[in-house]
């Protein structure tokens, strides 16, 4: 098990919160997110094989950046 923080960058409303959360949620090996509207932040749990890039590319698929 991993936890990964990531910096989402656009998110503006507790309805990208709730995009972000469930992109993140469908990625493969995702077993927690808490997504952060004021810290700009999504914490991630997730399985050691899960690698960062899938979890940074499902939010930017998401139509959201990350730094
Ligand atoms: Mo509300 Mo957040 O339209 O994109 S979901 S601003």
């Amino acid at each position: 098990m991993a936890i990964t923080t990531i910096r989402v960058k656009g998110m503006t409303c507790d309805g990208c919160v709730r995009s972000v959360t469930r992109a993140l949620s469908a990625v493969e090996g995702v077993s927690q997110v808490d997504v952060s509207l004021e810290k700009g932040e999504a914490v991630v749990t997730h399985a050691d094989s899960t690698p960062v890039s899938a979890i940074r590319a499902a939010v930017e698929e998401a139509g959201y950046d990350v730094e």
